[in-house]
């Protein structure tokens, strides 16, 4: 499939997996799997102009390039590795982060941070990543990015729980501001 299509596939999937599964009469279970013939089957019986098929599927999932996604051992399901907006238990295990991570955000958001904190948002976690790179090309998304470096070893060392996702993306249900480093 063309770099396009796959975008596209990716931009489904993302938004069925992790957002809005009963858009198209799809059910995830309680960790957020998803049965691929059922989804292939609603995906192309509903009103969105997508027309889906196992190749593809799985051709989007070893081409993301943040590897979005995963197949069950059994060929039989799938899920999104992080993103979740919906109430999904991923199962992940509490990990002790490194000394320091980087969150990306946009300069105009600075202010309420500093005030409130990073908050989660729409999403189940805050996503915070090791490197600054990745850090300012998910701040992008949203404007001039600002990086923030957070003292995640201390939180942790405090309580906080932080989580990797399969496709190593740092989870956090929140940072209060007084552990924000503003790069
Ligand atoms: C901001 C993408 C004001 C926060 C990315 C962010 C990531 C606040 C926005 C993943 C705030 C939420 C997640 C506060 C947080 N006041 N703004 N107190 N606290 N914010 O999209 O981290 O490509 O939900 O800084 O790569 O941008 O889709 O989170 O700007 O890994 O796979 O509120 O999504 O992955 O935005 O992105 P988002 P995010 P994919």
């Amino acid at each position: 499939a063309s770099s396009k299509q796959l975008n596209k596939v990716s931009k489904f999937l993302s938004f069925v997996l992790r957002h809005k599964p009963e858009a198209i009469g799809l059910e995830l279970d309680t960790n957020g799997w998803a049965n691929i013939d059922d989804l292939i089957s609603k995906a192309n019986a509903s009103s969105e102009p997508i027309n889906l098929d196992r190749t593809l599927i799985q051709e989007v999932v070893d081409t993301s390039d943040k590897k979005r996604f995963i197949i069950s051992d059994d060929g039989q399901n799938i899920r999104a590795n992080q993103g979740h907006s919906i109430n999904v238990d991923l199962q992940l295990k509490p990990v002790t982060p490194p000394e320091f991570l980087y969150h990306g955000t946009a300069t105009r958001f600075l202010n309420s941070i500093l005030q409130e904190g990073l908050k989660p948002q729409q999403r189940q976690y805050v996503h915070l990543s090791t490197d600054i790179e990745t850090a300012t090309a998910v701040g992008q998304r949203y404007g001039k990015p600002l990086i923030l470096k957070i003292k995640a070893l201390l939180m942790h060392e405090q309580g906080f729980v932080f989580y990797q996702s399969e496709n190593g993306v740092w989870l956090t249900e929140s940072v209060p501001s007084t552990y924000l480093i503003s790069q």
